[in-house]
């Protein structure tokens, strides 16, 4: 079945231009025999055009003053709110979210823009005393000129809104190779820039494969690279940034466990696991993935929990009644599905889905059921390992000490969620859990653009992301020692 699809295009230098590259199939997760999005994808002669546009676009536009840069995201802004249905549904139907979160999705990408739009109203810069009379020292910030930026398929437009918007505002040109599985929305953010007046030049998307990300990473056109994705890839990415000498800011894994303790709510860390673990099929770096039961609620809170994943409405994102949808991809579907037999083989015990679905209308997509294992105390893939996917492992613990102990045993430190109505303990597990965000009863997901967003430990590599946080990573500073031209 082919339906009218989007053609899919790089835009270049302010003009949209058709690849040299091979052509790449955007499809439907849902249902894969439905194109979303065909064309030619960009090479590295696109690659390079883009580059030197860059170079030639950076330094006008950083001369502008902030509030005229600002004026351009505010204003990218508004084209997203006023197309938000629109294009959170083309999202549900790209990515496989749920149409709503498709269209909050969108929406929070103008939030975003809106907050980096508005920054030429704030601090720009210190000034500190100096020991030496007649003397002030200004600490100034400055672009890095173009910045690479690489993004991944589960947040197809709030991502990049994140990166590129402080990017952009800061004076920085952008070169954007968005993932593979979500051309279209990629488009559709370059289009919000283009209505809103960005200068030509000034971002460029390239759309190609994982070749192009190597190519740009490699360019010595490019100052620095952001990227969102895979530990794997992050790492691979940092090492050739390091080699370059240019800065690399890298977020990639998580596991995250919520922790939930005998005192806490039931019904309402129940419902806000459920969302943690299942919102955006589990495919986002700050999803639950672990939960950690003390003994006293273990039983009753999951026979809760079970029942309200068995009744999770799993469907084509795009009809309103869907609660889940698919997973991104056929290889997706294809290591989630490994990850819960190997689970099983390892002795994990199943307690909701577990499975993917053979017959009725769900066969043909790549869906997977809402799925809960209970693991024993050895040391299982499950536990260790991110699947990005709708699978949540569950470890229960005597106390609350060893509770923490669970939550902290990961190589990551994305986010994690406790439940508790005991402000001691709440007070401890600040204390306590080795975690970039830390969610006091409510799930382990979301980030306002206001506030820091990154992971401790191995969850990623330099300055933290949004808020003012972006500014550490997207500027320099130079330190001025001012004094006046007279001898004092
Ligand atoms: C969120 O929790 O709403 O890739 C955002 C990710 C994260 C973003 C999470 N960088 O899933």
């Amino acid at each position: 079945m082919l339906l009218e699809y989007s053609q899919i295009q790089s835009f270049i230098d302010g003009r949209w231009v058709t690849g040299t590259g091979s052509v790449v199939t955007s499809v439907c997760p849902a249902a894969p025999d439905r194109v979303v999005a065909q064309g030619p994808a960009a090479g590295l002669a696109e690659l390079d055009e883009a580059a030197a546009a860059a170079r030639a676009a950076q330094p006008r536009w950083a001369a502008l003053a902030l509030h005229e840069r600002g004026a351009v995201l505010s204003r990218a802004a508004a084209v997203l709110d006023s197309n938000a249905q629109a294009w959170g549904v083309e999202l549900a139907a790209e990515e496989g979210k749920t149409k709503a979160e498709g269209i909050g999705e969108v929406q929070r990408a103008a939030q975003i823009l809106r907050y980096y739009g508005n920054e030429g109203d704030r601090q720009s810069g210190e000034m500190f005393s100096s020991p030496r009379r007649g003397e002030h020292i200004l600490v100034t910030r400055k672009p890095l000129g173009v910045v690479g930026v690489i993004t991944p398929f589960n947040f197809p437009i709030a991502i990049p809104a994140w990166k590129i918007g402080p990017a952009l505002v800061y004076g920085n040109a952008v070169l954007w190779k968005p993932a593979g599985t979500v051309p279209l929305l990629a488009m559709r953010l370059a289009q919000a820039f283009d209505a809103a007046g960005l200068p030509a030049g000034v971002l460029n998307l390239i759309v190609g494969d994982s070749g192009i990300g190597d190519a740009m990473v490699g360019d010595t056109r490019v100052d620095a690279i952001t990227f969102t994705g895979s530990t794997g890839v992050g790492r691979r990415i940092a090492a050739a940034g390091a080699a370059r000498g240019i800065p690399v800011q890298a977020e990639m894994g998580g596991k995250n466990a919520a922790v939930v303790l005998d005192d806490a709510d039931i019904d309402l860390a129940v419902a806000q696991v459920l969302l943690g673990a299942f919102r955006s099929t589990g495919q986002k770096c700050t999803a639950t993935s672990r939960l950690v039961l003390t003994e006293g609620i273990a039983d009753t809170f999951l026979s809760r929990l079970t029942e309200r994943a068995d009744a999770l409405i799993v469907g084509d994102p795009t009809m309103d009644d869907t609660q889940m949808g698919p997973v991104v991809s056929e290889s997706a579907f294809g290591t989630i599905s490994a990850g819960i037999s190997r689970a099983v083989a390892q002795g994990a015990t199943t307690i909701a889905g577990g499975h993917g679905y053979a017959e009725g209308p769900l066969a043909t997509g790549y869906f997977i059921a809402p799925t809960i294992m209970e693991l024993g105390t050895g040391a299982e893939d499950l536990w260790i390992e991110e699947l990005f996917g709708p699978v949540l492992a569950v470890r229960r613990a005597a106390d609350t000490e060893e509770a923490f102990r669970l939550a902290n045993d990961s190589e990551f430190g994305l986010s994690a969620a406790i439940f508790t109505k005991d402000l001691t303990q709440a007070l401890r597990a600040v204390d306590h859990l080795d975690v970039g965000i830390l969610h006091v009863n409510s799930e382990s997901a979301g980030a306002d653009p206001h506030v820091p967003f990154g992971g401790a430990k191995k969850s990623g590599l330099g300055p933290k992301e949004q808020g003012r946080a972006a500014r550490e990573f997207f500027t320099h500073t130079t330190t001025v020692y001012l004094r006046g031209g007279e001898a004092v």
